[in-house]
């Protein structure tokens, strides 16, 4: 088998953004856009001669073929061994286990996460570090200047690779092994969690669950995980199959796009518990009967319950959120005397905090939850974090709920997410906020006054690197905050993001539906950023 060397020139729109490089199809499709990214990354490392590399993605469409010209690529470029999930399928939290797990130099994982799937939908690609976890900005940089300057890529003259049967082949002197997706990280949760307690609270009679797959990734884990090891009914397990266009959905865990299953879980005769996760399994959802869990509240309860684990059961080192998630966490986090880590948005943006052991848990509002198991964040894990607490305290999830807001106050929460709307109004509506900045402070708005204005701007505390620009926050004296940011995920238009936090300590008061609690924070921050004018819409396209 020859190695091949083939002529390319760069494309200019390369940049990774919040979590790898994610585009059209169509863009993908293009001549060598996919090579040169492949080969921009290796470029963009130094010492993986050899070495291993783990392959697998959220199984899109384009996921088959992206995974032949990785190990083609790869095979050329001179790594040793490739540890790919069978059916080119694997995780995102399962990728992160398994480069830990085997040593592996690092990863590649084929997944845009919960954008649309299928020929018109969306494609990602993201580079996961030795850790385990996604590329800090330094590497995601250096991979964005090689595809700048990008000549050549090298390439393996084979056909097509069986991707189907598990086990080894050998392509020129790198080794191909496909590995089972699932089991590795199974085996991680039953470390982490008291199986034998689900499995007895799961097949007690007294309690019944739905978990929603929405057709992407993480159908075959739920069937392992839930229904093999944990005695969860077929029936339970919603949408288990992964199709390529994800059954045509938009398989992001919320209220809005989870819809079937609010829906079971809103009905009548609801279920106890209610779960669900996105394209590539690393966010999750959670509900009990007839109640919503917001993705903040569910990282308070986790680690101010940590300790009924078995993976958690010595205690939490610190507890990171990223920015823009409400402080819930940092009550817990100072009832427990720990630290409390504050972090632009992005999983990336922990993994110096992990890996030096400074943080075990950590959170975004986003529908993320992890811990230090892995590098990434883990829908499933999540899942079973909360069935280990359902099954030890024997309260229905609104009980739990409930009983944290009265112990440590509610922070009322909500994001309004303003998608695809048109760039440049967008960029003048932020570019208007941070001018405006320093001008707010003082500033009165009905019962609100402003007490601070900036730009966040994040320091690594262990590397030193300094992150800007990650997100304009308004802070009120009572402590209720919004925060306006532009996703880095989108591939259509620009998709501004208004964060709102108000605390509520009162447990009188603590009962309201969140955009009730939040309704004139919600008025305010319309009129502060003049989100009609600059966007153009009435109102917002997602409410989570
Ligand atoms: C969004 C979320 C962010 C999350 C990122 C990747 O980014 O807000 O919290 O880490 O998606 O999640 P942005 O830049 O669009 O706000 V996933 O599940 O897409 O890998
Ligand atoms: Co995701």
């Amino acid at each position: 088998m020859n190695n091949i060397e083939v002529k390319t020139q760069p494309y200019s729109d390369q940049r990774p953004g919040t979590s790898g490089l994610r585009k059209k199809v169509a863009v993908f499709q293009q001549e060598n856009y996919l090579e040169n990214f492949i080969q921009s990354i290796f470029d963009s490392l130094e010492g993986y001669q050899g070495k291993t590399l783990v392959v697998g993605g959220d199984g899109r469409y384009y996921n088959r073929h992206a995974v032949q010209v990785i190990l083609r690529m790869a095979a050329a470029n001179g790594f040793g061994r490739i540890l790919v999930g069978r059916g080119g399928l694997l995780s995102t939290p399962a990728v992160s286990c398994i480069i830990r797990k085997y040593q592996a130099f690092g990863g590649i994982v084929l997944s845009a996460s919960h954008n649309p799937a299928g020929p018109d939908g969306d494609f990602g690609i993201k580079y996961n570090i030795g850790n385990g976890g996604p590329a800090p900005e330094k590497i995601t940089e250096a991979i964005y200047r090689k595809s700048q300057q990008i000549q050549h890529y090298r390439i393996a003259d084979c056909g097509e690779l069986d991707l189907d049967t598990p086990g080894e082949q050998q392509l020129g002197s790198m080794h191909i092994e496909i590995i089972d997706p699932v089991s590795d990280y199974a085996e991680l949760m039953q470390h982490l969690f008291d199986f034998d307690r689900i499995h007895s609270l799961i097949n007690s009679g007294l309690f019944s669950m739905r978990f929603d797959a929405m057709h992407a990734v993480t159908g075959p884990y739920a069937v392992e995980i839930l229904e093999n090891r944990l005695g969860v009914t077929p029936d339970a397990l919603m949408n288990a199959e992964p199709k390529e266009d994800f059954g045509g959905g938009h398989p992001d865990p919320n209220l809005v796009y989870a819809k079937q299953l609010v829906d079971a879980l809103f009905a009548a005769n609801a279920p106890d518990f209610g779960a669900a996760s996105d394209g590539d399994g690393d966010r999750n959802m959670i509900l009990g009967h007839r109640c919503f869990i917001t993705p903040s509240d569910s990282l308070a309860v986790l680690a101010a319950n940590a300790h009924l684990t078995p993976g958690y059961h010595r205690g939490l080192a610190g507890i990171a959120r990223s920015m823009p998630t409400s402080q819930a966490a940092d009550r817990v986090a100072e009832r427990l005397g720990i630290e409390l880590f504050e972090t632009p948005t992005g999983w990336k943006f922990f993994g110096n905090l992990l890996d030096a052991g400074k943080v075990t848990l950590c959170g975004e509002e986003s529908f993320g939850t992890g811990s230090d198991h892995v590098r990434e964040k883990d829908g499933l894990w999540a899942v079973l974090f909360w069935l280990n607490l359902l099954a030890v305290r024997k309260e229905s999830v609104q009980e739990i709920i409930t009983a944290h807001w009265r112990s440590y106050g509610r922070n009322y929460y909500s994001r309004h997410d303003y998608e695809a709307v048109n760039a440049d109004g967008a960029g003048q509506l932020m570019d208007t906020l941070r001018k405006a900045n320093g001008s707010l402070t003082g500033n009165r708005y009905g019962d609100y006054e402003v007490a601070f204005c900036d730009d966040f701007s994040y320091t690594d505390p262990v590397d030193g690197s300094v992150s800007e620009h990650q997100g304009i926050r308004i802070g009120f004296t009572d402590g209720s905050r919004m925060v306006f940011r532009l996703s880095g995920t989108g591939t259509e238009g620009a998709t501004l993001r208004l964060y709102l936090e108000r605390y509520e300590p009162d447990p009188e008061r603590q009962l309201l539906d969140a955009q009730d609690g939040l309704s004139e924070l919600i008025r305010i921050g319309e009129d502060i950023a003049r989100i009609r004018h600059y966007t153009q819409r009435e109102a917002p396209s997602v409410i989570t």
